[in-house]
């Protein structure tokens, strides 16, 4: 046991750095919430909305500028520069602190900082991480509540680790010009200023249980990667659990708590929802891929939440919710463009202003009620299809990876790797088309390994050869595949529906790793026979399943020159292996 010295002393350390009014303690009490609820409203931070149809819900408006991660402000501050990688920002720790403690400096003045320990992980889980936090934000406060799992019990577990990484932000005056989110890997610390928004600053989200959760896997062995976890119980009741990493937009969160479509309801499936973002997994003893979700809360995308889209999410959402930057409706409700039932008459739009629909900017183009990032903060245990195994502390069992991107051409709907090293480079060239809600020419193919690209904490290429080792080391590794929900066809329709009926392609994949089905050899890896996806109750137009497996290999060999641009960034950093499978890729297409 000790007395928390080494916390005590950072406290005070921050507290003189940052001067606030009073320090406060999170102790995780229900009477503390409601205290700090309470003066976030008089203080206008969060707005209660109507309590009747939306009990235990606020709305917060973030500042114009700040309604998203900030990537070029993003930094990984490692003492070498090959250390962070060619992918990520870099600033040398020593300038990085002096930089950023300037403005730190009297940022806290006339508020009080707020101590949150927390744990990423149920609390004494080997799998788990703490943290603390130190924010001037009761909004950070609030939502950091429902994101993890913090207070008194956290502290006493840390009694006994003592190990946590110091997350410390401050709002300081929301100025974009001296907004600084670092990450000190070789520090176990986290220093955040200048942001008021989700990914900048609840600090347990992406920038621990990624960047820097990504830096102790590698040094711990393991992984801590950006994926949903959901398990698929068949009607025996057996249970199989599958992670998959999509990029931002592509329909993590719909795809964790999908349900499952009416032609395939006779079969009997039930979806268990473990996360939609960030899993942690560790091989356990019976040399297989064990997996938690670090998380207990989504933070997730409000604009096309809808029932087709989320009807477990709309149901979680009812209650105990915080909503960033929707549209505030008449009585007192919520909405946002893609939502179900009519458009409000009129209402206050994220920026605060009155809003009708129908209303144009000076350029013609609608003006929308709620921002296309907006958010609601919920916990998971509100949600119908939430698994039963979130608070196991060894998770559950993964039998397959699944990799994918946004791509309207080129990859089919489904595909499995040869093995895990060829999955490894599947995952390591996955890439993703640019949506309208991004900045940057829409359409536009950024390569995204594994999802990582904004949260891997390290040299990437250091990251691959992580993973291939990972592989090596399993007894039974999970299969890998690559999925395309987005594929369309000549007219840039969608060929495929997605959403519940996805769970077609899963059926497939579980078939695959429980080697019910056999499969057809092609260039990219292995696809489906026609006969093998349950296709009961779907028409899909003429001829969509064939489109939506064609390999075309002239744009396959356009592919694997980009492919190889990317990879050259590396140098001689990256595994030979992948160089092998890149070309064994050329080989089998040029055959
Ligand atoms: O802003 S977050 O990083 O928390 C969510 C996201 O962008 O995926
Ligand atoms: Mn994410």
């Amino acid at each position: 046991m000790n007395d928390l010295k080494e916390l005590k002393s950072w406290v005070n350390s921050c507290a003189k750095l940052c001067q606030p009014d009073s320090i406060i303690w999170i102790d995780g009490s229900a009477e503390q919430k409601a205290r700090l609820e309470k003066e976030a409203v008089e203080s206008q931070e969060i707005t209660l909305l109507n309590q009747e149809k939306l009990p235990g819900c606020f709305l917060h408006r973030t500042a114009i500028n700040d309604v998203a991660r900030t990537e070029h402000l993003t930094f990984i501050c490692t003492r070498k520069k090959h250390d962070a990688g060619p992918i990520n920002n870099w600033m040398p720790p020593k300038v990085a602190y002096k930089k950023a403690s300037a403005i730190f400096k009297g940022s806290m003045k006339g508020r009080a900082m707020y101590v949150i320990p927390f744990s990423m992980g149920p609390v004494g889980s080997e799998f788990s991480k703490i943290g603390v936090e130190l924010t001037d934000s009761r909004y950070v406060v609030l939502n950091m509540l429902i994101m993890s799992r913090a207070g008194e019990e956290v502290l006493k577990q840390l009694q006994k680790t003592q190990e946590f990484t110091k997350c410390l932000h401050s709002k300081a005056d929301l100025d974009i010009n001296r907004r600084l989110i670092l990450h000190f890997p070789e520090d176990n610390a986290i220093w955040s200023v200048n942001s008021g928004y989700g990914g900048n600053v609840l600090l347990g989200k992406k920038c621990l249980s990624l960047r820097i959760a990504g830096y102790l896997a590698k040094r711990e062995g393991w992984f801590a990667e950006h994926m949903l976890i959901m398990g698929i119980e068949e009607p025996s009741g057996h249970i199989e659990y599958i992670a998959a990493a999509f990029p931002s937009a592509c329909g993590k969160t719909n795809l964790a708590m999908l349900v499952p479509p009416e032609g395939l309801k006779r079969k009997g499936y039930r979806i268990w929802t473990v996360g939609d973002d960030i899993a942690w997994m560790r091989i356990d003893s019976d040399g297989t891929l064990w997996a938690i979700n670090p998380e207990s809360g989504f933070f997730g995308v409000a604009p096309g939440t809808n029932a087709k889209s989320n009807p477990s999410m709309l149901a979680t959402i009812k209650k105990d919710t915080i909503f960033t930057n929707v549209l505030l409706a008449p009585d007192n409700t919520v909405w946002w463009e893609g939502a179900d039932g009519r458009t409000p008459e009129s209402g206050v739009d994220w920026q605060g202003r009155t809003w009708k629909p129908g209303m144009t900017d000076e350029n013609g183009k609608p003006i929308k009620g709620a921002h296309p990032n907006a958010r609601f903060t919920t916990p998971i245990s509100n949600c119908p299809s939430a698994s039963f195994r979130l608070e196991q502390h060894h998770g559950v069992p993964i039998s397959a990876i699944i990799f994918g991107g946004r791509r309207s051409h080129l990859t089919p709907l489904v595909f499995e790797s040869f093995n895990w090293q060829h999955g490894v480079f599947v995952g390591a060239t996955m890439a993703s088309e640019r949506t309208a809600a991004q900045v940057g020419k829409v359409g536009e193919v950024r390569r995204d390994p594994m999802a990582m690209l904004p949260f891997c904490g390290y040299n990437m290429a250091d990251y691959f050869r992580h993973w291939l080792k990972m592989g090596r080391r399993m007894l039974n590794p999970p299969k890998i595949f690559h999925a395309n929900w987005f594929r369309t066809d000549e007219h840039g329709k969608f060929l495929w529906p997605g959403y519940g009926e996805n769970l077609r392609i899963l059926e497939w994949i579980l078939d695959r790793c429980n080697n019910k089905v056999e499969a057809v050899d092609s260039p990219i890896g292995y696809i489906p026979r026609a006969h093998d996806i349950d296709m009961t109750g779907l028409r899909l137009p003429a001829r969509a399943q064939e489109k939506l497996f064609t390999i075309n290999k002239t744009d396959w060999l356009e592919e694997a020159e980009d492919v190889k641009k990317f990879f050259k960034r590396f140098g001689k950093d990256l595994p030979q292996e992948l160089w092998k499978e890149y070309k064994a890729l050329l080989r089998r297409l040029k055959k």
